[in-house]
């Protein structure tokens, strides 16, 4: 199986989107498989629905930000989201695809130190997927909540690139965490892929790491959504084919 559309280096992954350059892909048509906003249910809706698993190291729950927000985080009572947690949203049921999309708000909860070393960093989340028997690291990147300190992040690259703390983030201090602590700062992130034809099961990897844990760094999951480019059934492709033999009959006949 070949890769057509690679991650551009980083998880500037909105770049991408449509990209996706496999031979099908003319007649590919986009399906939600996946999609939830974590306001009333951690199961979410989309065609796959029915086969998606979420778990991690603890319980999952809907999580509530201070202003009300609601994210995909841990059952700990602390409404603070994950830490050094690892994710997995496994999809299946889905009818053969040749690529996907995926995207994503993450929230950065608290006193992220970005790429600083020395004990308090580097702070790193993650995303892999794995689609069919195909193997796809699609980014690892760091955050900081530290602009008052000039600390350093990865994102919108991944590490160990650098930019400035809270880089491309779409909000700041928009949660309400206490900002004495970092407060917290939202990213949307998006990335999409696409390959040759594949099956069952499409699976997402979320995971932070060498984070000093809750209460002190956190982080959670909203507005997630994936679709997948599926490949017509043959029979509709036949029936293309057939038309386009009466009309090119139709204007045979014409030009006689
Ligand atoms: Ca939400
Ligand atoms: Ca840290």
């Amino acid at each position: 199986m070949t890769l057509t559309s690679r991650f551009r280096k980083s998880f500037g992954f909105a770049a991408l989107a449509g990209c996706l350059l496999s031979a099908g892909a003319a007649n590919a048509a986009d399906i939600v498989a996946y999609e939830n906003d974590f306001e009333g249910s951690l199961i979410g809706s989309g065609s796959a629905t029915p086969s998606a698993i979420l778990y991690g190291g603890g319980n999952l729950a809907i999580n509530s930000a201070p202003n009300g927000q609601k994210f995909l985080g841990l059952d700990d009572g602390t409404n603070l989201g994950f830490s050094n947690h690892t994710i997995t949203l496994t999809l299946s049921g889905l009818p053969t695809y040749t690529g996907f999309s995926l995207a994503f708000d993450v929230y950065t909860i608290g006193s992220w130190d970005g790429n600083t070393f020395g004990g308090i960093g580097p702070d790193l989340l993650g995303v892999s997927a794995k689609a069919g028997s195909l193997s796809i690291p699609i980014g690892m990147t760091t955050f900081s909540n530290w602009p008052s300190l000039s600390q350093i992040q990865s994102f919108p690259e991944t590490f160990y690139a650098a930019h400035p703390a809270q880089t491309g983030a779409v909000a700041v201090d928009s949660l309400g965490y206490p900002t004495g602590n970092g407060g917290d700062a939202t990213y949307h992130i998006t990335s999409s892929w696409g390959f040759g034809e594949t099956t069952d099961p499409l699976t997402f990897t979320f995971y932070g790491i060498n984070l000093q844990g809750s209460p002190d760094e956190t982080w959670g999951i909203d507005n997630l959504k994936v679709t997948v480019s599926v490949v017509p059934e043959p029979t509709s492709l036949a029936l293309f084919g057939a038309g386009i033999l009466v009309m090119g009959a139709i204007a045979l006949r014409r030009r006689a």
